[in-house]
C-alpha cells in the first residue's frame, strides 16, 4: 500500500506536475501595452481640478488676447488655502494651475518675459501666485501640476524659433521651482491671431514640427518623472470634448492616428474624436482624461453664477469618466476677488459630500464570494482578493479560462444601484464583456452587461435593485482574468 502512495506521487511529481506548471506559470502574463509607475498613481487620484486665473479674469473673456495690462490683475482677498479646501471637500486629489494660459501671462515671477506677475499691483508685483497654490495644495495633501500654454499671444517672436526657446525656459522653471508635479498638461489650441507685441495679426504655426515636442517631453522626464505628460499624444490622452465624460466602451490603450494628410501625431494634431474610445488593442496605455468647466466657462464670468453644475450632475459626470476608466479634470474659476464664488464652493461641498456617503458602505464586503475558476486553486489568486482595498491584488483563473463567474451571496437582502469593477491594470486591460445576474424569484435573471472595465468601471442601474445573490460572469477576454475589485453600492440621495 504504502509502495503504490509512493509510486502515485513520484507519478504525480514526475508527470502531472510539470505538465500543469508548464503549461502555466504562477502569475498571469501580462496583455498588450502596460502603464508605467506614474501613470498607475495617475489613475489612482480619480479627480483632480484644473484652475485658471489670469487678467483674463479681470477681463471677462475665456481667451485673453495678449494685450491686458498687468496691472488689472489685482485679486484682494486671494487665499489659495481657501480654495484649496474647497476643492479637498469636493473629494478632489489633486490642483492643476494654469501658470499661463494663451495670454500670456505668466504667474510666477518669470525671467523670461516682462509680462509676468511682478508687473501686477498684487502684493506690490512681490507675489508668487503659482508657489502660493502650490503651498496650499501640499498642506492640504494634494499633488500638484502644471498647464503652462504652448501658444502665447503676447509674445513678440511667437512663431519664430525664439519663441521655442522661450517657452522652454519657462516649462525649465516651472519644473525646477515648484516640486515634483504629477501632471504636465500641454493644450492643442495653437496658433492663431494675437497682439504678438503690438504686432495684432494672425500667426500660424506648424502643430506638429514648431515647439519641436520630442525635446520637452526628454525634459519632462528628466526634470519631472513622476508627471504624466497630458496631451492628445502624450501618457494621458486628452478626451476629445470638454463636456467630461468617455464613451460607454473606453479602452485605455490608445494609438493616435494622424490627421488626413499628414504623417506625425502632435498636440492638437491627431483625430481626437477617436479619443472618446480609445482603441482596442491599442499601440499605447494612454488613458483618457475628462476635462470639463464647472460652470459654462473656463475663467470666471459674473453672468454665470447661477449656470453652475449641480452635486448631481456632477456625479453623473463621475460615473461617466471615472466609472469608465478615466480621470475626472474639473475646471475651476475664482472670481477678481481671487475667490471661488459660493455657489461653486456649496456645489464642490455637496458632491463631496455624495460621493462619500455612496462610497461608504461597500456590500460587497458583507458577501460570501465564490468563483468558479481561481487560478492554480493558489490562495494568491482568491476570490477574497476582490474586497480588499488594494487595487492591484486580484482574483485570477487558469490560463485555459477567459470566461468564468463570481458570485456575491447575502444572508440578508440587500438594496443597491452601484456595481463597480476593477482589473488590475498592471497586468493590462483584458476584460471586453460582463454580465451581470440577479437572483429573483428563485432564478437568474440577466441584470445588466457592460464592455471595457480597465482601472474602473462603475455600472449604474437604472433603479436599485433588492436581491439576496448576484452572479458577475465575464463572458469575453482574450486571455485569463485578473480582477481587483468588485464592489456594491447605493447612491446616496
Ligand atoms: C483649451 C483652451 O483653449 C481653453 O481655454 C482651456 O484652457 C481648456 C482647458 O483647454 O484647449
Amino acid at each position: 500500500m504504502v509502495l503504490e502512495i509512493r509510486s502515485f506521487i513520484l507519478f504525480l511529481s514526475l508527470f502531472i506536475i510539470p505538465l500543469v506548471s508548464a503549461q502555466q506559470p504562477l502569475y498571469p502574463i501580462p496583455y498588450g501595452a502596460l502603464p508605467d509607475e506614474r501613470q498607475c498613481r495617475w489613475q489612482e487620484m480619480e479627480m483632480y481640478v484644473l484652475i485658471h486665473f489670469t487678467p483674463t479674469t479681470f477681463e471677462n473673456k475665456e481667451w485673453g488676447y495678449g494685450d491686458a495690462n498687468p496691472s488689472i490683475f489685482n485679486p484682494h482677498n486671494f487665499d489659495a488655502s481657501r480654495i484649496v479646501n474647497a476643492v479637498k471637500a469636493g473629494g478632489f486629489k489633486g490642483v492643476i494651475l494654469v501658470a499661463k494660459h494663451h495670454d500670456g501671462f505668466c504667474l510666477w515671477p518669470t525671467k523670461t518675459t516682462p509680462y509676468n506677475i511682478s508687473q501686477s499691483p498684487w502684493k506690490n508685483g512681490r507675489g508668487d501666485m503659482v508657489k502660493e497654490f502650490e503651498k496650499a495644495t501640499r498642506d492640504a495633501g494634494l499633488r500638484f501640476g502644471i498647464y503652462c500654454s504652448p501658444w502665447d499671444r503676447n509674445a513678440s517672436c511667437y512663431g519664430a524659433p525664439d519663441y521655442v526657446k522661450i517657452y522652454r525656459e519657462q516649462l525649465r522653471e516651472l519644473y525646477s521651482r515648484y516640486g515634483e508635479l504629477f501632471i504636465t498638461w500641454f493644450d492643442g489650441a495653437n496658433g492663431g491671431d494675437g497682439y504678438y507685441g503690438g504686432a495684432k495679426e494672425t500667426r500660424t504655426i506648424d502643430r506638429a514640427t514648431y515647439y519641436k515636442w520630442d525635446t520637452i517631453w526628454q525634459m519632462v522626464r528628466q526634470m519631472q518623472p513622476s508627471a504624466v505628460i497630458f496631451s492628445d499624444v502624450g501618457d494621458v490622452r486628452w478626451v476629445g470634448n470638454e463636456e467630461g465624460h468617455v464613451a460607454e466602451t473606453s479602452w485605455a490603450t490608445f494609438t493616435p492616428e494622424p490627421l488626413d494628410g499628414k504623417t506625425i501625431t502632435a498636440p492638437g494634431e491627431m483625430k481626437y474624436w477617436k479619443s472618446p474610445e480609445g482603441t482596442r488593442n491599442g499601440k499605447y496605455w494612454e488613458p483618457a482624461e475628462c476635462d470639463v468647466p464647472l460652470r459654462p466657462g473656463w475663467f470666471y464670468h459674473p453672468a454665470d453664477d447661477n449656470k453652475v453644475k449641480t452635486a448631481s450632475d456632477l456625479f453623473d459626470l463621475y460615473c461617466k469618466s471615472v466609472g469608465r476608466g478615466a480621470c475626472l479634470d474639473l475646471g475651476l474659476s475664482p472670481d477678481t476677488m481671487g475667490m471661488l464664488h459660493v455657489n461653486n464652493i456649496s456645489v464642490l461641498q455637496a458632491f463631496g459630500q455624495l460621493l462619500q456617503q455612496t462610497f461608504a458602505v461597500d456590500l460587497a464586503h458583507k458577501a460570501i464570494l465564490r468563483a468558479s475558476n481561481t487560478r492554480a486553486n493558489n490562495d494568491l489568486f482568491d476570490v477574497k482578493n476582490l474586497v480588499d482595498e488594494d487595487r492591484y491584488s486580484y482574483w485570477a483563473t487558469d490560463d485555459t479560462v477567459t470566461c468564468a463567474s463570481v458570485e456575491l451571496d447575502w444572508s440578508q437582502p440587500v438594496n443597491f444601484n452601484l456595481i463597480r469593477l476593477r482589473e488590475n491594470i498592471k497586468l493590462g486591460q483584458r476584460i471586453e464583456k460582463v454580465e451581470v445576474d440577479s437572483w429573483q424569484d428563485n432564478t437568474w435573471i440577466k441584470t445588466v452587461e457592460t464592455t471595457s472595465i480597465g482601472a474602473n468601471r462603475l455600472i449604474r442601474l437604472p433603479e436599485a435593485i433588492t436581491t439576496t445573490k448576484i452572479r458577475i460572469r465575464i463572458v469575453k477576454s482574450p486571455v485569463c482574468i485578473t480582477l481587483s475589485d468588485v464592489g456594491v453600492f447605493k447612491e446616496s440621495e
